[in-house]
């Protein structure tokens, strides 16, 4: 029951083209301005997303590597996040990266093997398939680990539907940039750095995958391992 649930919904989403953005950070209780501290991105009102991962578009969505907004003070071992508007329709996996700023965080484009994953979620296996827990969720809250140095960061908000991925290009990355100062924090190492584009490959098979026939019983995450601090 289920399943057919799940596989309801996710047509009508593909009919009413239900894409989505993720807009605003989430710290200490208070939901920030949309686009205040995540990077507004060229052509966001469309809620489109990013299909070809060899891009420059998959690190912070079309132009937001350049693009630059308020800085938003954050303590590390803090729980945080985004929103996500309107909520997120697609099934598919949800994973947040950071890159340490050499200096500023509005002035950083986040080029290079500088990215490392703090988060990534889980779905459950049944006998209907993959099920993710963001799925009509219109927040995204991860942790900033005890041990991340202090600086300033661009946090990178990614969610991947899935629902058309069977084919190579099929995979739709929701991305959004925004943009930290973190104190409290520690001396731990980062690690694996990784860059967008680089990271991601079109076949990888956690972005070239059929979600509905046959039925996947496992997932694979596409990037490097999370970063546990
Ligand atoms: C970052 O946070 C530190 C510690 O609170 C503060 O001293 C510094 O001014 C902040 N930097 C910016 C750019 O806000
Ligand atoms: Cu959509």
């Amino acid at each position: 029951m289920k399943s057919s649930l799940v596989l309801a919904s996710t047509s009508l989403a593909v009919t009413a083209s239900a894409h989505y953005v993720f807009p605003a950070l989430i710290a200490g209780g208070t939901t920030t301005g949309d686009w205040e501290y995540v990077r507004q991105w060229t052509g966001y009102l469309s809620n489109g997303p990013v299909t070809d991962v060899t891009s420059i578009d998959i690190r912070c969505n079309v132009d937001g590597s350049t693009a630059s907004v308020e800085t938003l003070d954050v303590t590390a071992g803090d729980t945080i996040g985004m929103t996500a508007a309107p909520s997120i329709y697609h099934p598919g996996p949800v994973m947040v990266y950071l890159a340490q700023a050499p200096g500023k965080a509005a002035e950083f484009d986040g080029d290079g093997e500088v990215w490392f994953k703090i988060y990534q979620d889980k779905p459950e296996v049944g006998s209907g398939g993959l099920t993710w827990p963001s799925n009509g969720a219109s927040t995204v809250e991860f942790t900033l680990p005890a041990s991340l140095p202090d600086g300033e960061y661009l946090v990178r908000v990614e969610q991947i539907g899935l629902h058309v991925a069977y084919e190579e290009g099929g995979s739709q990355s929701y991305i959004s940039c925004g943009q930290i100062n973190v104190s409290g924090g520690g001396s731990g190492s980062p690690s694996p750095l990784v860059a967008f584009p680089g990271a991601y490959s079109p076949d990888d098979p956690g972005l070239l995958i059929s979600l509905y026939d046959p039925i996947p019983t496992s997932y694979t995450y596409p990037g490097p391992e999370v970063w546990s601090g």
